[in-house]
């Protein structure tokens, strides 16, 4: 639809740098490796890509610690490698989305080191600083502090600094209009050089109340949305991009506050709530014994839909590389049912009302690799985790069993090219052990197999875009009770769509509405439905059907 902004129809492939291919031996997926696989992306039919970060990093947080937002991080290659990567994507007709990570920078970054030096240095401004002579600052929450204190004491200048993630990853000061203009000139840098659009990471966080009360929720500052604002007059409306709000925190009845197109903000927002299903409310990543609950989930997505009905546009997804792999979490990745239950969570994404992103790896069904010993693990988040439950004596052996299903190292493993040694990823010594079952999960096999989730994949993404249907559809929840199956319909005009999951280990029956279900692609063959108008469907089976 040409009246229509390009990214509301586009399908985005995330890859994490670090995994996804080696082109020289070092163990570590670079922008070369990634170049030498465009024909592999650009035949799954996606249309851009949306890349972690790729700049100057001491990666403590694999990236998300930039210690020089204008070059090319050494692991990764050069800047000829970028200038390569994006003109062939370009040829393609791919499109490149890169992480601007601006709520915090390394503590390695030039600013920050001049920054620290002293309490009247010029750059003191662009960071967060506390003095010690006025006590001990309000608590504020960490997720990677072994103590979850936000609030780092530096002696050199005797005061405190803000970092909401790491001690490497010193908050930004945005109250600071020289501040937002580096960031401004960091932006047109990279869409100067032609890229497609920026993922913000944690972008609600930017903001802050620097009189710093005692607050329980710190997210959506006080001048948020007014920064924003400037960014979209200053930045934004000058390119044809994409922006996309990482929206941490942000619940339905806020989100449109970022992406009203009368606001002049952001154009797209990643939502969280639908990761926080089947983990224990109040706790930071406990899973609920009684595990996921579809009705729950329906319940999420059904009312995420809504919010976009009239004004905006979301995302949806189920994984990424802070989650686990999406079959083992909202699926089911035994020998049973791996397969049908990874192209049930495909249909699923791709028949939704909002832009999927697509974690690089999930076409192939890859799983978690619950790792049993702490030093396989690299994540920082999962080794201050364990460091913090170590010092106050607490359950390890539970810590650990936790991270098997949640730990973000499980969605960060190697891409799995072949069968052969480390999967084809690399030649060297991989930075983080590739899954064992790459023997029988890799995409070489799952080429040649026409029933792979690979293919299917394909001819997912081929079945979207014939159907518009399936992008700018009304959604209509049906059976919102039923414990096993996820139904729902799309309209748009003359057509009317059918989604049929079945996100259960069981059989499962539905009434649907419409008879000679005219199925245009189902993971399992076969679908019967009686004159009633039931539908039996098998384990994990999904199909998309026309209705009349
Ligand atoms: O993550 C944002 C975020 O809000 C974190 O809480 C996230 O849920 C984290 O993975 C905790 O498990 C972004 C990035 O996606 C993540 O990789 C970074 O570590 C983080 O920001 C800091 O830049
Ligand atoms: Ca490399």
């Amino acid at each position: 639809d040409p009246s229509q902004p390009w990214w509301k129809e586009s399908i985005v492939y995330q890859i994490y740098p670090r995994s996804f291919k080696d082109s020289n031996g070092d163990g570590i997926g670079d922008l070369r490796g990634i170049l030498e696989k465009l024909d592999y992306i650009q035949s799954l039919g996606v249309d851009a890509i949306w890349l972690n970060p790729i700049f100057s990093s001491p990666n403590d947080d694999n990236g998300y610690d930039i210690s020089d937002y204008c070059n090319i991080m050494d692991d990764f290659g050069t800047m000829q490698d970028f200038d390569d990567l994006l003109a062939a994507m370009h040829q393609r007709g791919l499109r490149l989305i890169l992480d601007l990570v601006a709520n915090h920078s390394s503590d390695e970054h030039p600013w920050f080191i001049e920054s620290r030096k002293s309490r009247d240095n010029p750059y003191r401004e662009y960071y967060h600083w506390y003095p010690a002579e006025n006590g001990v600052p309000p608590k504020r929450f960490s997720f990677f502090d072994v103590k979850n204190d936000a609030w780092k004491y530096d002696a050199l200048t005797d005061a405190y600094y803000l970092r909401y993630f790491s001690e490497k990853q010193p908050d930004l000061n945005w109250e600071n209009p020289d501040l937002r203009r580096e960031i401004y000139s960091i932006m047109r840098f990279w869409l100067d050089k032609g890229i497609d659009g920026f993922r913000m990471d944690v972008i609600p966080f930017i903001s802050k109340d620097t009189t710093w009360p005692p607050v329980q929720v710190y997210s959506e500052g006080p001048s948020l949305h007014q920064h924003l604002q400037e960014m979209h007059d200053e930045v934004l409306q000058h390119y044809d991009m994409v922006s996309i709000a990482e929206g941490v925190g942000v619940t339905p009845e806020k989100a449109l506050n970022f992406v009203d197109p009368d606001r002049r903000e952001l154009n797209l927002l990643y939502h969280f709530e639908g990761m926080d299903i089947g983990y224990i409310p109040g706790e930071y990543k406990v899973p609920d014994p009684d595990g996921v609950d579809l009705l729950e989930f329906k319940k999420v997505y059904t009312a995420w839909d809504k919010v976009f009905e009239h004004r905006g546009w979301g995302t949806i997804y189920l994984g990424n590389h802070d989650q686990p792999r999406m079959l083992s979490r909202w699926g089911n990745d035994g020998p049973a049912f791996a397969n049908a239950a990874a192209k049930l969570l495909m249909t699923f994404l791709l028949s939704h009302r909002a832009t999927p992103f697509f974690y690089a790896g999930d076409e192939l069904g890859m799983t978690n690799i619950r790792f049993d010993y702490i030093d396989d693990y690299r994540d920082i988040e999962t080794i201050n985790q364990y460091e913090r439950i170590r010092q106050e004596v607490g359950d390890l052996k539970a810590f650990m069993d936790n991270q098997k299903m949640t730990a973000r190292d499980n969605g960060r493993t190697p891409f799995q090219w072949t069968a052969g040694p480390n999967a084809g990823f690399t030649t060297g010594e991989p930075w983080l052990k590739v899954n064992p079952n790459h023997e029988t999960v890799n995409a070489a096999a799952q080429e040649t197999n026409p029933d792979s989730p690979l293919n299917y994949f394909r001819r997912l993404v081929a079945l979207r875009r014939q159907h518009k249907t399936l992008v700018y559809g009304t959604y209509t929840l049906i059976d919102p009770t039923h414990p096993q199956v996820y139904a729902y319909t799309r309209s748009l005009e003359q057509e009317q769509l059918l989604v049929l999951l079945n996100f259960s280990n069981d059989p499962a029956d539905i009434q649907v509405p419409g008879k000679d279900l005219d199925v245009l692609i189902s993971n399992l063959p076969g679908v019967s439905q009686a004159a009633s108008g039931l539908v039996h469907l098998m384990p994990w089976q999904a199909l998309i059907a026309r209705i009349h």
